[in-house]
């Protein structure tokens, strides 16, 4: 591994060649391993090929290859983009003119992007008081229509679950199989860009769908496509207070300051358990605190600014024992702009002082 590009000397993958001024979006670039006809124009913002790069700082501490997955760098943000890309693309292809989702924040922002892009209406159920600001302004912005509902994520998912049946809208939480579908492509960059799957893979886990998509791309890319390479144990960290699946029953009312994984009840649980135990992996569950220490550093040693969510899975990191020299990738799933709240309320923001030089000076300690 040459550390200083950060590249490994180990076979490229399909797409590494490709500048990312051509990169034509996650279905253009990955097709052949997706379940898409090769004829139908995919609906696209140009999503993927986000940044993948060593974390010195948690390396040393770890000692150990740490390298930050930033899904930040998606078109609204999110991770969520990968997944629906390949969704609205295939509700358009089968006709579909509306589309609906329940959401913690980010679903909703990709969903109202991509709907907008197809021309379709969107609706998406919110928790109200539990979005974060950015992912709120988004939906409405792009044009969805925004129900905020007196409940939770949980009961909003009910709910779009009996729209999906009665017909009316495409559900495109990602009990919608191609959501997870496209958000494995994940996985395929990690493995184009290190040559092979890391040891570890660490990612927060909310509704769980991501981390049933990670580990389907990891299984299609390095086993099923015969490149015979070995996969990571999958490490998933959900918020204590809202952690389902570490205390083995559903949560009536989750708590964290990590809006985007206060879920009680995921829908893809089964899943995330699959992927734990196939790859002796785990689901653990890291605290607020733990959070926003890991948001801080993130921050402030690796110039990363990630929503408290996607801390998570570095929070995971930190309280986990490795092995020494193992190659680990952390998932940042979402851009810190979108929780702005959080970002101001757990780091004091200073008062106003007057404009003069001597006021500068005595607050700097020049005086
Ligand atoms: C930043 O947007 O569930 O385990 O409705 O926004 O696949 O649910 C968001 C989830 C992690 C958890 N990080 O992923 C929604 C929603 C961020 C997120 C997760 C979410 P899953």
């Amino acid at each position: 591994m040459d550390e200083m590009s950060g590249q490994s000397d180990m076979q490229r993958g399909d797409f590494s060649h490709r500048s990312a001024l051509t990169w034509p979006g996650i279905i253009e670039a990955y097709r052949q391993y997706l379940d898409i006809s090769p004829e139908v124009e995919a609906v696209t913002l140009f999503e993927g090929a986000t940044p993948l790069y060593r974390a010195n700082a948690l390396s040393e501490l770890k000692e150990a290859n740490v390298w930050l997955k930033y899904e930040g760098a998606n078109p609204t943000g999110s991770f969520k983009d990968r997944g629906m890309t390949l969704a609205i693309t295939k509700a358009k292809e089968a006709g579909s003119v509306a589309v609906v989702c329940a959401s913690t924040g980010n679903t909703s922002a990709a969903a109202a992007a991509y709907a907008a892009k197809a021309s379709m209406t969107c609706v998406v159920l919110i928790p109200n008081g539990y979005i974060a600001l950015g992912k709120l302004a988004q939906a409405l912005v792009y044009g969805a229509k925004v129900l905020q509902i007196r409940g939770n994520f949980d009961r909003a998912l009910e709910i779009v679950r009996d729209l999906g049946e009665s017909g009316v809208a495409t559900v495109v939480n990602s009990i919608n199989p191609d959501r997870i579908e496209g958000q494995k492509t994940g996985a395929f960059e990690i493995v184009d860009v290190l040559g092979r799957a890391p040891d570890y893979h660490f990612m927060p886990v909310g509704n769980a769908g991501n981390i049933t998509a990670y580990w389907r791309g990891y299984r299609d890319y390095c086993v099923n496509s015969k490149r015979s390479l070995p996969l990571p144990k999958m490490m998933g960290f959900q918020a204590a207070g809202a952690a389902p699946i570490v205390a083995g029953r559903v949560i009536e009312q989750p708590e964290t300051v990590a809006t985007a994984i206060r879920i009680g009840n995921p829908a893809s649980w089964a899943g995330a358990l699959e992927a734990a135990e196939s790859s002796h992996g785990l689901i653990g569950s890291v605290t607020d605190r733990e959070i926003l220490d890991a948001y801080r550093l993130l921050a402030q040693r690796e110039s990363t600014f990630c929503e408290p969510a996607s801390a998570a899975s570095v929070a995971g990191l930190l309280k986990t024992a490795i092995e020494p020299g193992s190659t680990v990738v952390c998932v940042l799933t979402g851009h810190g702009l979108k929780d702005p709240d959080t970002a101001i309320t757990q780091i004091a923001v200073p008062d106003a002082v007057d404009a003069t030089y001597a006021s500068i000076a005595r607050e700097l300690g020049l005086d």
